[in-house]
């Protein structure tokens, strides 16, 4: 059997504060496209995006929703049923470093325990670094997280390995 005959869909959804890249992320892999201007998400947008595999061909669906508090009802709808996720920090901002633990119990919460990676984004601002490498591999660990990646929409580094080796890893783990 060829990898076009074997279709596999996920549903993956993006958790991570207001403003630290989860639209820019989406642009980069699906777009190869990136936007200065900040424009938050209002609602929610779906992206698609086929990653070959050698056994199969996994389709992405991807819900990309406002990380604003406000929309956490509206997380919860979409949320449901998501095999896979992305929790995402801004390397340049403590605070949304700080939350991933909340982005992960509201995961769990509205997705159940599905596996997920976390992402430090905006690796090219590393005059801004404020938070470390290592201690974000080693929260990532005790959190659970399947993998750790840097990655900056801004340059494309890392955003398209860390959406391949989520995408596979499910693909794998649903094998077991
Ligand atoms: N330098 C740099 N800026 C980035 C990067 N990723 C995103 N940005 C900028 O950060 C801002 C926020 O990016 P968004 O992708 O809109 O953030 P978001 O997480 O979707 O925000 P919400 O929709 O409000 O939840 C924008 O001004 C982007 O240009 C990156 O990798 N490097
Ligand atoms: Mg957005």
């Amino acid at each position: 059997m060829n990898s076009e005959e074997h279709l596999v869909r996920y549903k993956m959804i993006l958790f991570g504060n207001a403003a630290v890249g989860k639209t820019s992320l989406l642009e980069r892999f699906v777009n190869d496209k990136f936007e200065e201007n900040y424009m938050c998400t209002l609602g929610y947008n779906v992206y698609e995006k086929l990653i070959t595999h050698t056994e199969c061909t996994i389709s992405l669906v991807i819900y990309d929703i406002g990380g604003q508090e406000g929309y956490r009802d509206l997380r919860k709808r979409y949320a449901q049923g998501a095999h896979t996720a992305f929790i995402i920090y801004d390397i340049t901002n403590q605070d949304s470093f700080t939350n991933i633990i909340k982005w992960k119990s509201d995961l769990i919460e509205f997705a159940g325990k599905i596996p997920f990676i976390v992402i430090g984004n905006k690796m090219d601002l590393k005059d801004k670094k404020q938070v470390s490498k290592d201690k974000a591999l080693t929260a990532s660990v005790e959190m659970g997280a399947l993998a750790f990646f840097e990655t900056s929409a801004k340059t494309g580094e890392g955003v398209e390995d860390a959406f391949r080796h989520l995408a596979i890893k499910t693909y794998e783990l649903s094998k077991t």
